[in-house]
């Protein structure tokens, strides 16, 4: 008789699995029999912490441990205890304009948590394949029109000088130590479970709010810089795709299409029937020290040897992330 093989459950760890991203993939690895666990930090309103997994109604289906990026001693423990065969490090201070108000936290976090992260997984799960979420933010002044894994980097914030700390040791662990090391540059990548100060969700909520006569105006920053915005559902099938490779490597993961702030804002306003101009208020506050005016990106690499595509239109995008707020804010005023 020949040897029963038997099929096992793969085991992922996600570090930032409360944030959007996290809520996405932890979906994603579940619809493909998973067992998912997360990273959590502790906090003392543990019953907002999960309000995406909720949303997406699998919250009873992450196995939860408490943990925090800067915290080595922490994630060895957590690594122990999981013994994952993959590790998804998208736990982050995310939010760019933040980075200024705090700078070192950021590089604790976004910097050496990452690095952390790299080591806790060197010593107890050296098998383990790593996936570090880099950032087209790391082109910031761009030197090439089109960035592609080849342009050179040129970080215009704390946010992104962070970034490219985590990525260069995410690339120096795999040469080094031989850790099969993803790191996957992704462009802007939006949906209705992007936090509310990111502009996309600041403007399908604030022209909700208007529709639904709550509010009458939206004060934005800088309308003229230019993102290639993406669908986040879209994205987390890359990171995942990039741990099926036999080898590990960097990818840039984008539309290949750049939109404006004001162009992205003109699309909400129209979907809703109304007139942007009659709302929308420059506020200086949400200008930048430093800004990142245009990114796009060329994703041929991943598209070749991933056999990754973006799914979603721009146009699709909006639509559903201003259905979405409607909804949202709908239901709050029927409480
Ligand atoms: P979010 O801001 O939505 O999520 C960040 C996550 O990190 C949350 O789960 C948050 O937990 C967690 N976190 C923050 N600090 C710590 C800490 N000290 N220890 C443990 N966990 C922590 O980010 P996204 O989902 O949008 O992005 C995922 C990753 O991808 C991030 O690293 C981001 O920088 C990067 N990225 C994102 C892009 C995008 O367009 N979305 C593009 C390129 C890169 P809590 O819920 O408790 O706050
Ligand atoms: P970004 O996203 O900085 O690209 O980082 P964000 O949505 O914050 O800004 C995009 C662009 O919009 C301009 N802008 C405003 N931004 C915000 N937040 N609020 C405003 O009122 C406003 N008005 C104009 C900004 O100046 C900027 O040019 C995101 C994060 O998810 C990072 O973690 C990730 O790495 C990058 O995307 C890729």
């Amino acid at each position: 008789m020949g040897a029963i093989t038997m099929a096992t459950t793969k085991r992922a760890l996600i570090t930032g699995v409360t944030g959007q991203d996290g809520a996405y993939l932890s979906q994603l690895l579940l619809s493909k029999g998973y067992e998912v666990h997360g990273l959590l930090r502790r906090s003392a309103s543990a019953e907002v912490v999960d309000a995406r997994l909720r949303w997406l109604g699998i919250a009873g289906h992450i196995r939860q441990h408490d943990g925090n990026l800067t915290d080595l001693s922490g994630l060895i423990r957590v690594l122990r205890e999981v013994r994952p065969d993959e590790v998804y490090n998208l736990a982050a201070q995310s939010f760019v304009k933040s980075s200024w108000q705090q700078p070192l936290l950021t590089g604790s976090v976004t910097g050496i948590g990452a690095a952390n992260m790299l080591e806790a997984v060197r010593l107890e799960a050296p098998e383990a394949r790593f996936y570090q979420a880099s950032s087209s933010e790391m082109y910031g002044l761009i030197q090439e029109p089109v960035q592609s894994e080849t342009t050179p980097f040129y970080p215009r914030s704390p946010y992104a000088a962070a970034k490219l700390y985590a990525h260069w040791m995410t690339v120096n662990y795999r040469e080094s130590f031989g850790l099969h090391a993803s790191s996957g540059i992704l462009f802007n990548h939006e949906s209705p479970l992007r936090g509310i100060e990111f502009v996309t969700r600041k403007i399908t909520d604030g022209v909700a709010r208007i529709k639904l006569g709550l509010s009458q105006t939206l004060s934005l920053g800088n309308l003229d810089a230019k993102r290639d915005w993406g669908h986040a559902r879209d994205y987390v099938q890359a990171m995942w795709l990039m741990l099926q490779q036999d080898t590990a490597d960097d990818y840039v993961i984008a539309t290949g299409r750049t939109v404006s702030v004001r162009e992205f804002c003109r699309l909400a306003f129209d979907k809703a029937g109304l007139d942007m101009d009659d709302h929308v208020r420059i506020d200086e506050r949400f200008m930048r020290p430093a800004e990142v005016d245009v990114l796009l990106g060329d994703a041929s690499k991943a598209r070749t040897r991933l056999g990754w595509t973006p799914e979603t239109t721009l146009e699709d995008l909006v639509g559903e992330m201003l259905e979405a707020d409607i909804r949202r804010l709908g239901m709050q005023a029927d409480r």
